[in-house]
């Protein structure tokens, strides 16, 4: 009787990095057992065949700052499915949510034409840490928006991936269950942005509390609807105050969502 040792592995994926043909995925390493490496497999066909597409050099799950690369074809969706692996071969595994490679399409309506070329033209030679750098425009996820996302514009130009955006992404970009990310940049100096996904509508909040549980500020991000909140455009925002309006100190801080009976905490750092 094989005994699986692992929990399931808690993925997540990039979602900011499906607009190029590269997708980008990260996952959490499992809850349960200790993973000697990852296995990652994809499906074009919603799961009835899968492809091995690499394994992870070790027992590292890949990060948000570091995620593990699969090349996209423009206009296939895709399903990823990571398998943590034991040292004695057991495995367990998670499949993400399908994600659609649409090159090309900075703002994600289905569709490449002016307004991604306006988008990429608008943030032209801004950087990944300038305030005005957008990582929609940023297609290919270098940092910076320069030719190379503008190729990537003209390239794929009037492509159509799929018609009638709102439809479409509420098939496609609703996430089966709710998750908070990793805070970047992380150290913070001192504003971050706080990604997050949530499966069904909630008003939303965001504590953040020091080392000695006091609560430094409250993030009251509204109603939202379900979906991916984990771009720079889209994310939870925090300028680094505390409720008085100060900037608050380096050091170790807890944020806390609220959203529906959601609850999760992660840490982060702000670093001066
Ligand atoms: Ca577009
Ligand atoms: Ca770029």
């Amino acid at each position: 009787m094989l005994i699986l040792l692992l929990a399931l592995p808690a993925i997540t994926h990039a979602l900011l990095t499906d607009n190029d043909l590269k997708l980008e995925y990260y996952w959490a390493p499992p809850a349960i057992g200790i993973a000697h490496h990852y296995e990652v497999q994809t499906s074009t066909d919603n799961g009835v065949s899968w492809t091995n597409v690499g394994n992870t050099p070790n027992s590292s799950a890949p990060t948000f700052d570091n995620p593990f690369p699969i090349t996209g074809i423009a206009g296939k969706t895709y399903l990823v499915k990571v398998f943590a692996v034991d040292a004695n071969n057991n495995k367990a595994s998670a499949t993400s949510d399908p994600v659609m490679c649409t090159p090309g399409d900075a703002n994600r309506d289905g569709q490449v034409e002016l307004t991604d070329f306006t988008l990429v033209s608008r943030h032209w030679l801004r950087s990944y840490g300038d305030p005005s750098y957008n990582l929609s425009a940023d297609l290919n996820d270098d940092g910076v928006v320069n030719i190379d996302d503008l190729t990537l514009v003209t390239l794929y130009w009037g492509r159509v991936y799929y018609n009638g955006a709102p439809d479409r992404q509420n098939t496609i970009f609703v996430p089966n269950q709710p998750q908070l990310g990793q805070n970047f940049p992380n150290p913070s100096n001192p504003e971050t942005w706080i990604p997050y996904q949530i499966s069904r509508e909630a008003q939303v909040t965001i504590e953040i509390y020091n080392t000695n549980g006091q609560i430094v500020r409250i993030l009251n991000l509204g109603f939202k609807p379900a979906g991916y909140y984990v771009t720079l455009n889209n994310a939870a925002y925090w300028d680094g105050k505390n409720e008085a309006g100060e900037e608050t100190s380096s050091g170790v801080y807890l944020y806390v969502i609220s959203a529906g009976d959601f609850h999760a905490a992660r840490k982060m750092i702000v670093l001066k």
